[in-house]
């Protein structure tokens, strides 16, 4: 279908190996998207929901063993094993393609392969990427289409010649002892084999968007962050953008489409959405950080989602959404855990097994309808909080970068790091407590630099340098601020009510930005002055702010024993400003 040589060689020569029946090149139609979906509803891959209720909106069950991003079978494939550092898993490529290879020899016999040109960011900006997905699966594709901009005008920006990673995905036997989610950064290439999973095998997404983005973002002088962008409208109608980086399980979805609260609302604050997983960020002549989204959806997580905790992700999984691995109640209608309303009398639970609520299995456990990782994928245009300028190709200027994790004792409900060097090391030595959700035992610190630990394509040291570096470019750097929204009282119960009352604490952030805003200083930063944080209209118990705002040097100490471990681990490419930070930190605390 293209003129692009190198195109075509790469796929013929993936076609000789996975043998597939049919190569489809997919040109993004609408027509395409209903073909597409009638095969997959003939041969079960997809089903139809109630065209009524939930209009072009489709359901899909994956493998029972294949429900989660498997980090430990997702691999760095670079020359050097020390480049990838040790927080990723290292291959040789020679290995990588051997290994992925056999299992991808003539795996796509019988089946078709999809052809998927596809654009992170928006065609023709500065900031975009382009990347073609050769895939075995419709449900591949369909997600990509919405996730991404895909199909013919892509390869019309291909051209004859134009740069893209090379992407090959093959569903095999989704057998979990034959997957292999493989990167290549050196080759600018993604092999993903064995598993039928989103973060797996929509690789313009984690695979490209973070692994292979970060690397190349290092050689060209960007970063490639896992962060939601939001924008902050004040009463004065001044737009001010923030980006955050969360580790799994800390509500980044509910933050990037926060409905304000009333009193908040009443002064004229406003919320709107740029996006919820993935920022590409570029210093720009103005010495300002800017940054895109580059997806153009939302594969958020379905359990705790409902009108309350998120209105706005609520409204867009109305229509034209894959709803994967939920309940299926009897009027084709879905529903999951946490959601909304009383659960159904009976449904198909996601492994597709008769289902009533309270059903237990053999250990007396109970039988969740939905899995508790399954999933949504929406188009970002349906998000009623969506900003009007999302897809500008120049980006939104970032004024603040928060990173949070969930400490039930450590860190304060927010402080503000002293400068760049400071906030590089709160980023660096970000770390979030294991909920029930997540595999591990629970409380446990699981240490997630910049919510970036299972996504750096390169070595964490190194990437901190980079940071380092990026900053001294900057002449109106954003300010950093850590949050933690988590904190529980002495009987375990949360002190701060969290959801849309978060947009206090960016409220005090964007007022902080604009030099107007109450803090104290404390060793691990500012924190807000009393007072300083908006709380009308909110009940608190007396002492409650107190209380999250406490630093307490003993926690502190013990944190600092652990951030030693893991910098230790890092060994000698860490640099050396984030001991100095370390140091720093410790003689404030000791004066
Ligand atoms: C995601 C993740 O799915 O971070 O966004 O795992
Ligand atoms: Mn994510």
């Amino acid at each position: 279908m293209g003129n692009h040589s190198l195109l075509e060689s790469w796929i013929e020569e993936c076609a000789r190996l996975c043998r597939p029946d049919d190569i489809v090149w997919c040109d993004g139609s609408e027509e395409e998207r209903e073909r597409l979906e009638e095969e997959a509803f003939a041969t079960g891959e997809l089903i139809r929901l109630n065209e009524e209720k939930l209009p072009g909106c489709v359901y899909h069950r994956t493998a029972v063993d294949d429900v989660a991003r498997t980090e430990h079978l997702t691999f760095i494939c670079t020359s050097r094993k020390e480049d990838v550092g040790p927080t990723n898993n290292w291959m040789s490529p020679k290995e990588g393609y051997e290994r992925a290879g056999a299992i991808f020899r003539d795996s796509m016999k019988g089946r078709t392969m999809y052809v998927v040109p596809f654009s992170m960011g928006p065609i023709g900006s500065p900031f975009s990427k382009f990347g073609v997905e050769l895939t075995d699966s419709i449900y591949v594709v369909l997600n990509m289409r919405i996730m991404t901009r895909m199909g013919k005008p892509v390869l019309d920006a291909l051209g004859d010649d134009g740069v893209f990673t090379k992407c090959l995905h093959g569903q095999a036997e989704r057998d979990i002892n034959r997957r292999l989610i493989l990167q290549f950064p050196e080759d600018n290439a993604i092999w993903s084999v064995g598993s039928g999973y989103g973060g797996n095998v929509l690789l313009g997404k984690k695979c490209l968007s973070l692994r292979i983005a970060s690397y190349m973002g290092r050689r060209e002088g960007w970063i490639a962050e896992h962060m939601l962008i939001v924008g902050i409208q004040d009463p004065q109608g001044k737009m001010t953008y923030i980006a955050g980086a969360f580790p799994s399980a800390c509500g980044k979805t509910n933050l990037a489409m926060l409905v304000p609260p009333d009193a908040l609302r009443a002064k004229g604050l406003k919320v709107v959405t740029i996006g919820d997983d993935i920022a590409w960020i570029r210093p720009k002549e103005d010495g300002r950080l800017w940054a895109i989204n580059p997806e153009t959806g939302f594969f958020g997580v379905a359990p705790g989602t409902n009108w309350k905790t998120n209105h706005n992700a609520m409204a867009t999984i109305q229509r034209n959404t894959i709803y994967t691995n939920v309940l299926l109640k009897p009027d084709m209608t879905v529903w999951w855990e946490d959601g909304d309303g009383t659960p159904p009398a009976e449904g198909l639970d996601w492994e597709g097994n008769y289902w009533r609520p309270g059903m237990t299995d053999e250990e007396g456990r109970i039988i969740p309808g939905a899995n508790p990782n399954s999933r949504f994928t929406a188009p970002a245009s349906q998000c009623p909080s969506i900003a009007p300028n999302w897809e500008d190709p120049e980006g939104v200027p970032i004024s603040a970068f928060i990173f949070g994790g969930r400490r039930a004792h450590l860190a304060p409900l927010v402080y503000q790091s002293f400068n760049w060097q400071h906030g590089v090391f709160v980023g660096a030595t970000l770390a979030s407590e294991r909920t029930a959700a997540q595999y591990g035992t629970i409380g446990e610190v699981r240490r997630d630099p910049m919510a970036m630990l299972p996504f750096c394509g390169y070595h964490m040291g190194d990437y901190f340098s980079h940071w380092l570096e990026l900053g001294r470019k900057l002449t109106d750097p954003p300010k950093i601020f850590h949050v933690n929204w988590f904190r529980t009282d002495e009987n375990g119960q949360f002190v701060w009510p969290g959801f849309g009352e978060n947009l206090r604490v960016l409220d005090w952030i964007l007022r902080r930005c604009q030099g107007g805003a109450g803090a104290r200083e404390t060793p691990t930063g500012y924190v807000p002055s009393a007072g300083a944080i908006d709380t009308d209209g909110l009940s608190l118990p007396s002492q409650a702010m107190e209380k999250l705002l406490n630093v307490s040097a003993a926690d502190w100490m013990e944190e600092l024993e652990a951030v030693e471990e893991f910098f230790s681990l890092l060994g000698d490419r860490l640099p050396e400003a984030m001991w100095d930070e370390y140091h720093a930190l410790r003689h404030r605390f000791d004066r």
